[in-house]
């Protein structure tokens, strides 16, 4: 039966363990622990030793962030396990390397990532990190492109489809969090006092709430290929030479857009909170820029790198090479790809709106604007991001560039 860890248990019940006496110390009882999980779901312990160090994470049973009346099933952890392994294969060197799984416990032991901080705590502190826009972008088509029907066997694909469609609880969070929550008045929304008028005005905002489930619709039904599921800034770990990506218990097959689309709107909201942060030291330009760079930066090798595979590793069901290629025709599969790209861009687009407007509105907020103390002056941020993420989402199918959308994002900065 489950037992959640604790630093005094945790020594006795993994010391036995071959790999973790070789990777931490063969001596549990001089193992040293401290708990220091403060996300939303999970139990997370650092564990270090005469040998090494290694960090554990244990699924509870229930949302730590609400309690024990949220129940939430411990398979999520093997659901974080093998999307771990597939990530390791799809994009290598980008996800911790996991030393143990034990299902039953809902437990994976990791790699503990040192120097590390979370990309998002970061961020707060106005550090500039110069690797994280190439290392995303890499790890977004990489892993994309290579858990669909554009490069898996068919067999395999729909074996992987059949694996993670049991991630139900998980996906149910997603879809009454991001999508439908912020949108009524959902027991468990919170907003800045000061947004009142802004709560308000969305109850009757026909277009956003007909977006949202628009974007619903598109996660629930699009089983394109195996996502993350919950990319967002505090699910990256970095240091200035090395980006690491952490946490995809949410994995499932949904739309390629969504992971990137998620992670986009933690840097834009990340945009809108500098101005919270600036104290008597200095005002955070140079901060503001990089976000948006780091954006562009992001966007741009996704879409290169994306099109690479697709003329180099393009396979499974979606090769189209008798149509295309074989037939003399090489621009028909360019026009094809452009077509996927153009697809990604616009729900994309759409998926940030919803994010930008569920961690303001909804149950699960961002340490980015929730650390501005002055509520006065966190809302004047929260505005200007649900103001930014509302035009993203409902224009998304006539927004075309990153440059329209930087010129938005610094107008309405200068509100
Ligand atoms: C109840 S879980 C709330 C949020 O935390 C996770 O990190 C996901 O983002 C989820 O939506
Ligand atoms: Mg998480």
């Amino acid at each position: 039966t489950f037992q959640a860890l604790t630093p005094e248990t945790l020594p006795a019940r993994l010391g036995g363990n071959e790999v973790l006496k070789a990777k931490i110390g063969p001596d549990a009882s001089r193992w040293s622990v401290r708990e220091v999980g403060d996300g939303n779901l999970n139990l997370v312990f650092i564990v270090e030793g005469t040998s090494g160090a290694a960090v554990v994470k244990q699924a509870l049973p229930y949302v730590r962030l609400v309690g024990e009346s949220w129940p939430l099933p411990l398979k999520r952890s093997f659901f974080e396990y093998h999307a771990l392994t597939r990530q390791a294969a799809r994009d290598p060197g980008m996800v911790p390397e996991i030393y143990h799984f034990d299902g039953t416990q809902a437990i994976i032991v990791m790699e503990y990532l040192t120097p590390h901080v979370i990309l998002r705590r970061a961020l707060i502190e106005g550090r500039q990190l110069p690797k994280i826009g190439r290392d995303l972008g890499l790890f977004l088509a990489r892993t994309l492109f290579r858990g669909s029907d554009l490069s898996m066997e068919a067999r395999a694909r729909k074996e992987d489809l059949a694996l993670f469609a049991d991630n139900v609880e998980l996906c149910d969070i997603t879809e009454n969090l991001v999508f439908s929550d912020p949108y009524f008045e959902a027991e468990l929304n919170r907003h800045t006092p000061e947004l009142d008028d802004i709560v308000a005005d969305l109850r009757s905002d026909r277009d956003m709430k007909v977006t949202a489930q628009i974007m619903k619709h598109k996660f629930a039904a699009s089983a394109e290929t195996l996502l993350h599921g919950d990319l967002h800034t505090g699910s990256v770990m970095v240091t200035a030479e090395n980006t690491r990506v952490i946490d995809p218990e949410f994995a499932f097959y949904g739309p390629m857009a969504f992971d990137v689309g998620m992670l986009l709107a933690n840097f834009w909201m990340s945009y809108f909170s500098q101005s919270g942060h600036e104290t008597a030291k200095g005002e955070r330009d140079g901060m503001r820029d990089y976000l948006l760079d780091v954006i562009e930066e992001i966007w741009a090798t996704f879409r290169t790198e994306f099109a690479h595979l697709w003329r180099t590793e393009r396979k499974g069901i979606l090769y189209q090479a008798s149509l295309f290629e074989k037939r003399g025709d090489p621009l028909a599969s360019e026009q094809a790809l452009n077509g996927v790209i153009a697809d990604i861009w616009t729900d994309m687009l759409g998926f940030a709106g919803v994010e930008m407007h569920r961690r303001i509105l909804g149950l699960a907020h961002n340490a980015d604007f929730e650390t501005i103390a002055d509520t006065g002056r966190r809302a004047a941020c929260e505005r200007k991001a649900l103001k930014l993420g509302r035009h993203l989402a409902v224009n998304r199918r006539s927004i075309h560039s990153l440059a329209d959308i930087r010129a938005t994002a610094e107008l309405l900065e200068k509100e």
